[in-house]
């Protein structure tokens, strides 16, 4: 059949709404589906590929072992949900005003407590570019008015629940999730993270000739702390309760991925989609006993065990497998999913012209493609310097091996992180040249942010925090069966 007549009868199939029955389309030239898993509280050490000696993660080591895993990848936040507005925009939320957890007291308005309007969101972008697109699990980016909804912000579909967490063993009594805007009319599956699984393999095989990105936020392993008989008992050798929990949780989603991947495989999705695998924030140690050796620190802080996360990235045929060490940032998701889509996202570090403002005063975006660094095409570091701040909390910054980390009940601290990686010996009172450098940096940085909070956390979690930084943390992997109790907490002061 000569190739102008297929293309005309293609070109009037679509026309005429026909497009999910066209035969599928040349593989090297269709966008890829963009799957992106978030775990949520993760530890960086509680993957067997991160150095875990109690828990087994095959199924994410072999998206490791068949992808790039990235030692040194970033979120922009320690707690949930400013590092998933930042996932999503592609900017620091510092940058609208979103670097707070949500919270929603007397005061705030509405429309203030979420990400606001004007920012588009990933899924929004991908629409545009003809993808499918769906959310199942955790939002936690806004819910006071209407067009918060993920309905509203670029999902097609939309399974989970809109706040910051959820029991793992829901009823229909008791439970806060959503299929649109609608509660469920039956437990589908009796454990949460089966269930977000199940759903999350109905939206990879549904029959749909679109590509398709998936949002698919887990709460795992999040408390509360509440697993599956057949994990606890396979975790029995763990001594104590919480951390036994918690490695049970861990094993669960672990086996859950295994399931969709297998799902992907058998739809023939596996070669033409992307994965990408990272933890929102650090491992909460004191809350669930997550470890994140070799790293100091814990969800909350500036520390690394804070804010450096496991990320991996996995496209067979695209990126060839290895361990990339360069700094790499969740906001860059935004940038090289959209890139991948076939779009063209704003340019990073550059002031972008927004309907109503001059672009001088326009947003800037901190997001860049990764796969030319991650395929081996680019060399040098994506990013010149990252940077963090929570009002309430501090602030952070990272130039190269260098990061000045300035929590709010302590003093300005600074650490070498190519010889140490633990970040306990500060190194500020004997580089005082590079101290000030960063700092200059940093607070360059905050002048070049648009708005304050338009919101903040509990005052409550200031005391929290400091008890964080003052806390004595396990660099090193616990055995299988430790029996040490590595997660003393310092006292509260009131
Ligand atoms: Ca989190």
């Amino acid at each position: 059949m000569p190739k102008p007549f297929v293309a005309a009868v293609a070109v009037w199939l679509a026309l005429v709404g026909f497009a999910p029955f066209l035969p599928a389309q040349d593989p090297a030239r269709r966008p890829p589906n963009l799957l992106l898993i978030v775990a949520d509280d993760m530890g960086y050490g509680d993957l067997s590929c991160q150095g875990s000696l109690q828990i087994a993660t095959p199924n994410l080591d072999r998206l490791a072992a068949d992808g790039v895993r990235c030692t040194a990848a970033y979120v922009s936040g320690p707690v949930c949900a400013p590092s998933r507005a930042g996932l999503l925009t592609g900017r620091h939320g510092c940058r609208f005003g979103f670097e707070h957890n949500l919270s929603h007291p007397e005061h705030v308005v509405d429309a203030f407590a979420g990400i606001p309007l004007d920012e588009p969101l990933l899924p929004e972008r991908l629409h545009e570019l003809g993808y499918r697109t769906g959310l199942v699990g955790k939002w936690h980016l806004g819910a006071s008015v209407p067009e918060h909804h993920p309905l509203a912000r670029g999902f097609e579909t939309f399974f989970g629940m809109l706040g910051g967490h959820h029991g793992y063993w829901p009823t229909l009594e008791q439970n806060q999730l959503l299929r649109g805007h609608e509660p469920p009319t039956a437990i589908r599956v009796p454990y949460l993270t089966d269930w977000f699984t199940r759903e999350a393999i109905d939206f990879v095989t549904a029959e749909d000739a679109r590509p398709w990105f998936l949002y698919l936020a887990y709460n795992t392993p999040h408390t509360p702390l509440q697993a599956r008989p057949d994990d606890l008992a396979a975790c029995a050798h763990i001594q104590n309760e919480a951390r036994r929990k918690y490695c049970a949780m861990q094993r669960c989603l672990d086996r859950a991925i295994g399931e969709l991947m297998a799902a992907l495989a058998g739809a023939g999705q596996r070669e033409n989609t992307l994965v990408v695998f990272l933890s929102d924030n650090g491992g909460s140690v004191e809350a669930s006993h997550a470890i994140n050796a070799p790293l100091r620190g814990s969800k909350g802080t500036f520390l690394e065990g804070g804010v450096r996360v496991p990320m991996l990235w996995c496209w067979p045929g695209q990126l060839a497998p290895r361990v990339y060490d360069q700094p790499v940032s969740a906001l860059d998701v935004m940038a090289t999913f959209v890139t991948a889509a076939g779009g063209k996202p704003p340019t990073a570090g550059v002031r972008q012209a927004r309907a109503g403002r001059p672009a001088r005063r326009g947003p800037i975006y901190d997001s860049v493609d990764l796969l030319p660094f991650l395929a081996g095409r680019m060399a040098t570091a994506p990013h010149e310097a990252l940077f963090w701040r929570m009002g309430l909390r501090g602030s952070a910054v990272r130039v190269g091996d260098w990061k000045l980390v300035r929590p709010n009940s302590q003093l300005p601290q600074l650490y070498d992180l190519a010889n140490d990686l633990g970040e306990r010996d500060d190194r500020i009172a004997a580089e005082p040249a590079i101290a000030a450098d960063l700092l200059r940096r940093l607070n360059a940085w905050e002048a070049s942010l648009e708005r304050n909070p338009i919101f903040v956390s509990d005052p409550v979690w200031s005391d929290y925090n400091r008890r964080l930084y003052e806390m004595d943390y396990a660099l090193t992997q616990p055995l299988p069966d430790e029996p040490r109790d590595l997660w003393r907490m310092p006292p509260a002061r009131r």
